[in-house]
């Protein structure tokens, strides 16, 4: 079947192209309406997520999140993360200590330097709801400008089987931290299996005002270890548009139904794989292009944001330890950071998506694993980006006849996304706008003019993505 699909509905209706004349070049119309009917970017959406872990002393007696750590707050910048969940397995986990006010000042200067604000997570299984509500209160006091919302729990659908016997668990400590912080906001469940528990406490908490975002997990391609199994097919489920299908389930399933209701909703927390992630897949530029379509794909329905999890240490296993996914970890020298592959995913989100989602239509072959989005920014400027995920021995060059209806005359410029060998199992050699992310957080890639035309076409090489921003004529 070839395939027709606007990106607000998963409309399949059959669109016959002529076969490129140029061998292996694949011919892609996209056609971007000028109107703005898709949602607006929410601030903050790109978001991280850490486990509460994170916010304690390592054994050098060294904060992760310190505000002094130029590095880490230049890669916050960067990125454009503007969201700092913590929480994960280690909020509910009786081995991890609980984070004191030591440790949450030093959390919340990073924030304040960083410019990103705090879903801060209390501990629910075995919690004790006097001891949130204390913390809770210390928070609100000294930092209510930096907290988005609290939150308490992790992922309690694993272990509480039913909604209303996590209810009867979780009531408690919304009830102290209320009682402690009457203006309190709260993020929940951050459920993982059971997604309608993120319905049910909708339903019961949003009329009572206290639900600033209904939420949930999702680790879309499945089991860590097992994606180890065959890396290669692995990496080719992580570039494969049929993911489209899994979002558009989930997103009916919660995120639409939400919507209707006025509730906002928010993915806080999400990767590739669970147990840490796939090695030689989460960890490769697989996952960058992969982590570019998901958040585009997401961005461009009404959801209030994504944090990607991340950090030195995670959840896995039935522990704690390194994980596949991390976006970035520190050098083994402890100056700066290795730039993990897909930390370029998120950087490319943030320079192509501003203003509003516009409606966009790609005709392609069958199985050509290409998407297409496109953004009208408040100043009238449109973004597009184009992503070619056809790879290794079924890489194919693809030629994009472009139209932007509704604009007059402008310019283009362009800033590609690669890697150098154009090798998706690559871990190295990433670029965009022609430079890296550095050690220090700091990236000098430029839009390069390329065209001046409503209308163009734009080559776009295997494995890669390019981002295009229009101007129109003054
Ligand atoms: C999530 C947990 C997080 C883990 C992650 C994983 O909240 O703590 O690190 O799974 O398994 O469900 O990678």
């Amino acid at each position: 079947m070839n395939r027709f699909f606007c990106s607000f509905c998963s409309l399949a209706v059959a669109v016959l192209l002529p076969v490129s004349a140029t061998a292996q070049t694949q011919n892609v119309a996209v056609t971007i309406s000028g109107e703005v009917s898709g949602p607006e970017l929410p601030s903050r959406f790109l978001g991280l997520s850490y486990e509460s872990s994170m916010l304690l002393t390592n054994q050098d007696g060294k904060y992760y999140f310190d505000p002094s750590d130029q590095a880490l707050v230049n890669i916050f910048q960067t990125l454009g993360i503007e969201s700092l969940r913590v929480g994960a397995n280690a909020v509910d986990d009786p081995r991890i200590p609980i984070p004191q006010e030591k440790d949450i000042d030093v959390l919340f200067r990073f924030a304040r330097t960083a410019g990103a604000k705090v879903i801060y997570s209390f501990r629910l299984k075995n919690g004790d709801p006097a001891n949130s509500a204390r913390l809770a209160h210390y928070i609100a006091s000294r930092d209510a400008d930096l907290l988005d919302c609290f939150s308490i729990g992790n992922e309690p659908d694993i272990y509480l089987k039913t909604f209303d016997a996590y209810f009867a668990q979780w009531k408690p400590h919304y009830d102290a931290i209320l009682k402690a912080v009457p203006n309190a906001m709260f993020d929940g469940p951050a459920a993982v299996v059971n997604d309608s528990y993120t319905l049910d406490l909708a339903k019961a908490l949003f009329p009572l005002g206290h639900l600033a975002i209904a939420s949930d997990h999702y680790y879309f391609l499945g089991n860590g270890r097992e994606g180890e199994k065959d890396p290669a097919a692995t990496r080719a489920r992580f570039l494969s548009n049929r993911l489209h299908e899994d979002y558009d389930k989930t997103y009916a399933e919660i995120g639409a139904v939400l919507a209707a209701q006025g509730v906002p909703y928010r993915i806080d927390e999400l990767n590739s794989c669970y147990f840490g992630g796939a090695k030689d897949a989460s960890d490769t530029f697989a996952s960058t292009l992969w982590a570019l379509d998901c958040i585009h794909w997401w961005a461009a329905h009404h959801i209030l944001g994504m944090n990607f999890h991340t950090g030195e240490s995670v959840g896995r296993d039935g522990g704690f330890g390194a994980a596949n996914y991390a976006a970035f970890l520190h050098q083994p020298d402890g100056h700066g950071f290795v730039i993990r592959p897909q930390s370029y995913g998120y950087l490319a989100f943030s320079q192509g998506a501003h203003g509003n989602s516009l409606p966009v239509t790609i005709q392609a072959v069958t199985n050509f694993n290409c998407n297409a989005y496109a953004w009208r920014d408040h100043d009238g400027s449109a973004y597009v980006t184009l992503i070619n995920k056809s790879y290794g021995a079924d890489a194919q060059p693809m030629s994009v006849s472009l139209l932007l209806q509704g604009t007059g005359a402008g310019s283009w410029q362009r800033m590609d996304l690669t890697q150098h060998d154009q090798d998706v199992a690559a871990k190295t050699g990433i670029t965009l706008g022609g430079a890296p992310i550095t050690s220090q957080g700091t990236w000098s890639g430029q839009w390069t003019k390329i065209a001046s035309a409503r209308a163009l076409t734009v080559q776009v090489p295997a494995a890669s993505a390019a981002l295009l921003h229009f101007t129109p004529a003054k």
